[in-house]
């Protein structure tokens, strides 16, 4: 598997809005190749001068694994560059084939150098918020394997943040949902997230390290989505609602 060349490719159809053919149809590869085809493709976006701001987690929900067929979970990278702002208008032209989740997110108070667990993963973090995740897989047809999604930055294109709350706000067992123009369009429990959406932090401590990255005071950690993604359509006001947490929102151009 040529790394660079595919990383490039997978760049390339990011920034010009194109799809390109799923690799793993034409060749095998394993699970550290795809980290290592990401880790380049991020490296190509800092290169151009974007900082690295965080992780996202995915497949963390059954409703995700099932809508796209893929069970285990991932791990990407996220970039000042893909964050847009509250109430921000996104343009669907540059994208290929948009969907929108709603989310919870972590602000991390200090590095992580070793695996969390359940019991201390929230001394890690200072805030917590609703996160409105945009995914864009520059895959034909949103269609992948597991390594080609991982390869993609896991569909990553763009995320928008609600206010920040204190750590102690409760994220257990809340409802979550997208809404377009006051009508719910998506909704599910935080819970979907492996049963409780803490525990997706401990898995992305774990994967990080696993793959050679470093969570780090500052980053933000998004946790996946507890439903099934929906797609975008010119002139959708959408809001990300976590119970609780107040909402978040983007409108679609
Ligand atoms: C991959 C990204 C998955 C999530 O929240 O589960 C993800 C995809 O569905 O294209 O972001
Ligand atoms: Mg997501």
């Amino acid at each position: 598997m040529d790394v660079k060349g595919v990383a490039q490719a997978l760049d390339a159809a990011a920034m010009n809005g194109k799809a390109v053919n799923q690799f793993s149809t034409n060749e095998s590869y394993d699970l550290k190749q795809a980290y290592e085809i990401q880790s380049h493709s991020i490296g190509l976006r800092l290169a151009r001068g974007e900082q690295l701001i965080g992780y996202k987690m995915g497949f963390t929900s059954k409703a995700k694994m099932e809508q796209m067929g893929v069970h285990e979970l991932i791990f990407g990278r996220l970039t000042d560059a893909m964050q847009f702002q509250d109430a921000a208008t996104v343009d669907m032209d540059k994208m290929i084939h948009p969907r929108a989740e709603p989310e919870i997110a972590f602000r991390i108070s200090q590095d992580i150098s070793e695996p969390l667990t359940l019991e201390n993963a929230s001394s890690y973090v200072d805030s917590v918020a609703v996160a409105l995740e945009i995914i864009d897989s520059r895959y034909e047809n949103f269609k992948f394997s597991l390594e080609d999604v991982v390869a993609d930055n896991c569909s990553s294109i763009g995320f928008a943040l609600g206010p920040w709350l204190p750590v102690e706000t409760n994220i257990k067992n809340i409802l979550m949902s997208m809404v377009n123009l006051d009508v719910i369009i998506s909704k599910g429990n935080s819970d979907a997230i492996l049963g409780n959406p803490w525990e997706s932090l401990v898995e992305a401590s774990r994967t990080a390290l696993k793959y050679n990255s470093e969570i780090k005071k500052g980053h933000i950690v998004l946790a996946g989505a507890a439903t099934a993604a929906v797609h975008l359509k010119k002139g959708m006001v959408l809001s990300a609602h976590a119970e609780g947490l107040g909402s978040v929102s983007l409108d679609v151009e």
